[in-house]
């Protein structure tokens, strides 16, 4: 598929029945370089042109963005109710901000969203705007109630309480919008949250926040570290290693403790290395945040708001966690996560969210050891004849197997959603990036990838997780929003962008560089395929539809149900080319057309009975 060589059709189309009157709001798309939907919400998911300019008199760039496209998103007041977030350079240097979409004063949960600037200018969208909200903001069922009904609804846990309530709207999987509260449950090593509907007390998502793997490990050689005297602390790159109580371990006579200490606080320092030396970032906030190491005496690994927690069992001393740097690595990477994407630790984009961890963290041991062979996680953790805790290579060979492609994923409420699970359809995604390959998935047959390279790969991810993925990014809009990064770094009709395309279809998310249809779930045109009255896709009087004719056999099947009689106002334009429309009833009779060469071509027919009428647009001989 050309990229050059797709135009927007705009679908203006109301009926005028005797007891209601529709108006139809008209959005400007001549900037429009290149749109992704959202498939859930049919709202954009990517943009990319010459988005904003502002006059003079506007001055605020985003503003203008939010005004002149909020038609598009079916959301209003947008300019006023989306408040900045943070800033954040990409690769290129270019300044992408991102913003919290609100509704009447409270967040929506997953409405966010990165503005990239171009000399004051707005140059691409990325990420979620909730369309259509309407819920009462007023809470019915007070908050000592609903404090009641989150706790009850999580595991126990060692002094768990509710440390905090946020009112947050919720959109579920129907595309019911629920006024809710989001509670964050915490105890000793402990963080469940839960999001409870305000009205009904019905608990509509909940999950363990606490990002972790529990194996066991053995230790690395010898090691360079920075130390502050005798302490295990290293001021320069602002990284310790700590106990329960928070103080700084010692330098002693234990030399099995002084070695998990160097140990540690070495894996630590390779991270923040390979942050700054390979992604130009300082710590995982980016603003060379502290990264404390808690040492304890029981086999874990996890991060948790702020601080890496690592341990070994006494009984079995010479083996945990602790000798493994990708482990260490991996928990430091959910750190970056929480700094950036902060992808929701749940169903797929707590997928994503251990993915990056395992993508990251594991690109830092290959970094420090120059092994680009290994593909493994965690290989240095495990005991009793078992290699490896994840093999991102070969999925299914993981110590608790993996799917290999999207539809073979685990669909279970186990593990958040199958967060560790269902991580390898990102890994897989990423060593294929790299090192190219043939891979089998369900929908799409062997698929080939030309590798790009680990620098390029890492950069791509790296973009992406930092200015384009939000908190509830699934694998489909991963896949968009990795093409998006891979176009921005690398140009559009990059090998790069065509290797990322490869690479998702080879685990069976979206399609193939150069396949007709051009993508995944969030196809590039939202109503496709519509090629026929049977796949006709339907639409509702009062609003407008941005379509494409991608090439000379395109064919684009609408149609709405008309509940009584009346006038049907169609309206075809902002034309690429000489496209027509045609009007048919149910059994395919044409009633009327508009064969032009205006633009707009407009159609005013009435009808005299109520049902479903078809409406199909093309080209005129092929024009495209
Ligand atoms: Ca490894
Ligand atoms: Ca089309
Ligand atoms: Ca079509
Ligand atoms: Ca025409
Ligand atoms: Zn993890």
């Amino acid at each position: 598929m050309n990229f050059g060589r797709k135009f927007s059709v705009l679908i203006v189309l109301f009926l005028l029945s005797f007891t209601l009157i529709f108006s139809a709001g008209k959005v400007d798309l001549s900037g429009v370089m290149k749109i992704n939907y959202n498939n859930d919400t049919k709202a954009p998911l990517y943009m990319k042109g010459d988005l904003a300019k502002p006059t003079k008199k506007q001055r605020d760039p985003a503003k203008v963005f939010l005004k002149k496209y909020e038609s598009l998103f079916r959301a209003e007041r947008l300019d006023e109710e989306s408040k900045k977030i943070k800033t954040v350079r990409d690769l290129n240097g270019n300044k992408n901000v991102k913003y919290q979409q609100y509704y009447k004063g409270i967040p929506v949960r997953g409405g966010q969203f990165y503005l990239e600037y171009r000399n004051n200018s707005i140059v691409s969208f990325a990420g979620k705007i909730k369309p259509e909200i309407n819920v009462d903001t007023t809470p019915s069922i007070s908050e000592g109630s609903i404090r009641n009904i989150a706790i009850n609804s999580v595991p126990r846990g060692e002094n768990r309480e509710v440390k905090k309530m946020e009112l947050m709207i919720f959109r579920d999987k129907k595309g019911i919008y629920h006024l809710s509260f989001k509670n964050h449950i915490r105890g000793k090593n402990y963080y469940w949250v839960s999001y409870v509907d305000a009205n009904s007390g019905e608990t509509l998502l909940k999950y363990n926040n606490i990002k972790n793997v529990s194996k066991t490990a053995y230790y690395d050689g010898t090691v360079e570290i920075n130390m502050d005297g005798s302490q295990y602390e290293d001021t320069t790159r602002n990284t310790w290693v700590e106990n329960d109580s928070g103080t700084i371990y010692t330098e002693g006579a234990d030399t099995t403790q002084n070695e998990k200490c160097v140990q540690l606080l070495w894996s630590t320092s390779m991270a923040l290395d390979y942050f700054e030396q390979k992604l130009n970032r300082d710590s995982w906030d980016g603003q060379g945040g502290a990264v404390p190491v808690n040492y304890v005496s029981s086999e874990t690994a996890f991060y948790y708001n702020g601080e890496i927690t690592i341990g070994d069992a006494t009984s079995t001393s010479d083996i945990g966690f602790v000798g493994d740097l990708d482990a260490v690595a991996h928990e430091f990477s959910h750190g970056f996560c929480e700094n950036s994407a902060n992808l929701e630790y749940s169903y797929e984009s707590g997928a994503l969210n251990e993915a990056n961890s395992d993508i990251v963290g594991n690109s830092v041991e290959r970094w420090v050891s120059g092994d680009t062979s290994d593909w493994q996680v965690g290989e240095d953790a495990m005991r009793n004849g078992y290699d490896f805790l994840r093999s991102m290579i070969d999925p299914s060979e993981s110590y608790n197997s993996q799917p290999e492609y999207y539809s073979d994923r685990y669909t279970g409420s186990d593990d958040n959603g199958g967060v560790h699970i269902n991580a390898s359809l990102g890994n897989k995604f990423y060593q294929l990036l790299v090192d190219g390959g043939t891979w089998y998935s369900e929908n799409n047959g062997d698929t080939t990838v030309q590798g790009i390279a680990e620098d390029d790969a890492i950069s791509i991810w790296y973009d992406a997780m930092t200015t384009k993925f939000t908190s509830t990014t699934d694998y489909f809009e991963a896949r968009d929003l990795t093409i998006a990064s891979a176009e921005d770094l690398f140009g559009t009709g990059s090998t790069q962008v065509e290797q990322v395309k490869n690479a998702w279809a080879a685990v069976g998310i979206g399609s193939p560089a150069g396949s007709d249809d051009g993508g995944g779930g969030s196809d590039e045109e939202a109503y496709e395929p519509n090629d026929s009255m049977s796949e006709a896709y339907e639409v509702t009087s009062g609003n407008t539809y941005n379509g494409y004719i991608y090439d000379s056999n395109d064919i684009d099947y609408y149609k709405f149900v008309a509940d009584s009689a009346g006038t049907i106002d169609l309206e075809l334009s902002n034309l690429a080319a000489d496209y027509d429309m045609y009007l048919y009833d149910s059994s395919g009779n044409q009633l009327d057309k508009a064969y032009t060469t205006n633009d707009p071509e407009t159609i005013n027919y009435d009808i005299s009975s109520s049902g479903t009428y078809y409406i199909k647009v093309n080209g005129y001989n092929g024009a495209y």
